[in-house]
């Protein structure tokens, strides 16, 4: 793609300015660099303010009507994620989702098409510290703040497979954070009626029309609700981040179909087994924190059996031993973790005399 560029530059600037070409070797390949720089900074925003992001490779998220059955693999439907603004950004605020009516491509069919979702955005006072915002169900005042939006889909074919725009929002409108020296927005997707299955993603953009990051954005969850692959070589992930305070840590999940495993690693711990569950129920395990894992981002990977289930919807959600829910950020924190293989060498391994 870069050569690609730099060619077409060369040639289109041929005619106008024989100089430039015969100076151009060591100017292009300056250029090709500054290019190759911009293409690998657009890429990291991106992965963090599209939801899921690229490092989750889940490929949607999912809510039910609440008329459905929970075996689709919906618990509660309701959906709550949460956009941060680094308190520096001074420009306009957009939240998009992609596909967010109920029908036509992407959704799950139950019968006829007749749900609705209502996406509502809020932001204010509450609208992130509230301890019942921060809870996994729909509680009481789940819902506090300032709504700033809603708006509620159906069968809607202008916003299938498309994008629908809500803002623009001021940095300022969302509930500021000292310290994570930002401005937080709470975007709610409820099934209000019907029993068919919502898909959709989201990104947060400083432009209405197009997918454009806002440096050092980010987003994060405390229950995820998602569907999974079909191709069972696809692995998906989340990333919870550890606060230092945590020693135990507790993982649940829901109607993951028996269908393959799911696993944690982190820098000191390698592909260790989570209880997974059955065709609508829950699966719970704990497991005790380790040194090299607190303030840092534990890798939850989400392994299909060979044959794979199609069209699976799973829940996850992960508590410590407080009864906190951990924070699942689209750009997990402190990267992705690797485990360090020479790390617990060294820990199992006692020291020889020589
Ligand atoms: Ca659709
Ligand atoms: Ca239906
Ligand atoms: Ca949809
Ligand atoms: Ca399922």
């Amino acid at each position: 793609m870069i050569v690609t560029f730099f060619r077409k530059n060369r040639i289109s600037n041929k005619n106008q300015n024989d100089m430039f070409i015969k100076k151009t070797p060591k100017f292009n390949m300056i250029k090709s660099c500054i290019v190759l720089v911009i293409l690998i900074f657009t890429s990291l925003y991106i992965q963090g303010q599209a939801v899921p992001s690229e490092e989750e490779n889940i490929p949607f998220l999912v809510t039910f009507g609440n008329k459905a059955e929970t075996l689709w693999g919906d618990n509660d439907f309701s959906q709550v994620f949460f956009f941060m603004v680094p308190e520096n950004y001074k420009g306009m605020v957009f939240i998009r989702v992609f596909d967010p009516d109920v029908g036509g491509k992407h959704d799950e069919l139950n019968g006829v098409w007749d749900t609705q979702v209502r996406y509502s955005i809020y932001g204010g006072k509450d609208a992130f510290s509230h301890p019942d915002a921060q809870e996994v169900n729909p509680k009481k005042n789940y819902k506090t703040g300032t709504q700033l939006a809603t708006k509620t889909f159906g069968v809607d074919p202008k916003y299938d497979d498309n994008w629908y725009p809500f803002g623009p929002f001021n940095p300022t409108q969302g509930e500021y954070d000292s310290k994570y020296g930002c401005y937080i927005f709470k975007v709610i997707c409820e099934g209000i009626s019907g029993d068919d299955g919502n898909l959709y993603r989201y990104f947060m953009s400083t432009s209405g029309t197009a997918n454009i990051p806002i440096e050092g954005g980010n987003a994060f969850a405390y229950e995820y609700t998602f569907r999974l692959h079909d191709n069972p070589k696809e692995v998906s992930h989340i990333y919870p981040y550890v606060e230092t305070e945590s020693v135990k840590i507790k993982q649940m999940n829901f109607d993951w179909d028996d269908d393959g495993v799911i696993r944690v690693t982190s820098e000191v711990r390698r592909e260790e087994l989570c209880a997974v569950s059955g065709d609508n129920v829950w699966a719970e395990s704990e497991f005790a924190v380790r040194d090299g894992e607190k303030g840092k981002s534990l890798d939850f990977q989400f392994i299909k059996s060979p044959k794979g289930i199609k069209n699976n919807n799973v829940v996850i959600y992960i508590r410590n031993q407080n009864g906190e829910n951990l924070k699942f950020y689209s750009s997990p924190i402190g990267g992705v973790p690797k485990y360090k293989y020479v790390i617990e060498t060294q820990k199992k391994t006692p020291a020889t005399k020589k």
